[in-house]
């Protein structure tokens, strides 16, 4: 057999039982741009390693990736672009804790801050004796307030649109039980959602898509319970760290939380992020704490003969 054979290794780990697999070794050069460039050509010319990472049959619809870089910056521990089963994400939360948590693992970092260069800004994560992470996200804010959209099969929806890192469409609801009993409703419910936003020329600023759609209950747990709907259809096990940010912004904007106050935020399988915010020069940085275990460590195989080698 002379079939060519690949191999990426990858480290992974699951926040608040949402997966991260960090690749750490294996992928094709980037070269030595800065992150966007890096971003670019993962774009343009490794796409299907994107799929063969995430997707079946090596990983599955709600696997994230983030492909570990060189920093650009020598002041930061590490670069990371994110992605998911259907393209690239700008920023992510539980991703980020998982990649401390990974660099934690392969002995790269001990407690301390770090600083992270992704594709939408450096953002610092304090790891902690206790081995949490605590993540200072890029700053965040609500662009539109109570905008109101027709949902097919709803009838007419009102969310805030807001910058956490990704663009969010937040919905407050008394409705529908945030329960993995109301996966179906709550997955048809954002979907139609996401459509009604593309369809009413919504978007964030810039004409930035909102991918994300984040649905609020009650629960005694935490401050709020959280169903988030991500870009390739699937739900966020976590409690979301740029959705979280988004909700913080927001919160803040209406003065419902105070610079420095905890937010627990509870996701819809029940794991919780505490998040706060501090404002520096006006802006609303988003502080999410959180932690993740590490689930395995792999050897990716690509056999260019199987016929499923890029994933589906
Ligand atoms: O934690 O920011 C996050 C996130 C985005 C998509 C999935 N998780």
């Amino acid at each position: 057999m002379n079939r060519k054979i690949n191999r990426i290794r990858a480290i992974d780990s699951h926040t608040g039982g949402e997966p991260t697999r960090v690749i750490i070794a294996g992928f094709p050069d980037l070269g030595n741009g800065s992150i966007g460039e890096k971003l670019e050509l993962f774009r343009s010319g490794f796409d299907q390693m994107r799929s063969a990472v995430v997707r079946e049959p090596r990983g599955h619809e709600a696997m994230v990736g983030a492909l570990l870089t060189e920093p650009a910056d020598p002041e930061c521990a590490a670069g990371v672009i994110f992605f998911n089963n259907v393209g690239f994400l700008k920023m992510c939360g539980h991703g980020t804790i998982g990649l401390v948590k990974t660099l934690e693992f392969l002995e790269k970092i001990g407690p301390g801050l770090h600083r992270i260069e992704t594709v939408v800004g450096t953002v610092e994560a304090e790891l902690d004796e206790k081995g949490f992470v605590t993540i200072q996200n890029v700053p965040s804010y609500r662009s539109a307030r109570l905008v109101e959209i027709p949902v097919p099969g709803y009838g007419s929806v009102k969310g805030d649109v807001a910058w956490g890192g990704n663009w969010f469409f937040l919905i407050e609801n008394n409705e529908l039980e945030i329960s993995l009993k109301n996966l179906d409703r709550l997955t048809d419910f954002t979907w139609q959602v996401r459509r009604a936003l593309v369809k009413e020329g919504i978007t964030g600023e810039n004409g930035g898509e909102i991918d994300h759609i984040e649905v609020f209950g009650k629960t005694d747990r935490a401050d709020s319970k959280n169903f988030v709907l991500c870009p390739g259809k699937e739900f966020d096990r976590s409690p979301c760290g740029t959705g979280t940010s988004a909700k913080l912004a927001c919160l803040y904007e209406e003065g419902k939380i105070r610079e420095g106050e905890i937010w627990r935020q509870e996701s819809i399988t029940g794991s919780v992020f505490e998040g706060r915010v501090k404002i520096v020069d006006q802006k609303i940085i988003p502080l999410i704490r959180g932690t993740a275990f590490i689930t395995g460590e792999n050897d990716l195989i690509f056999d260019e003969g199987d016929p499923f080698c890029f994933g589906f």
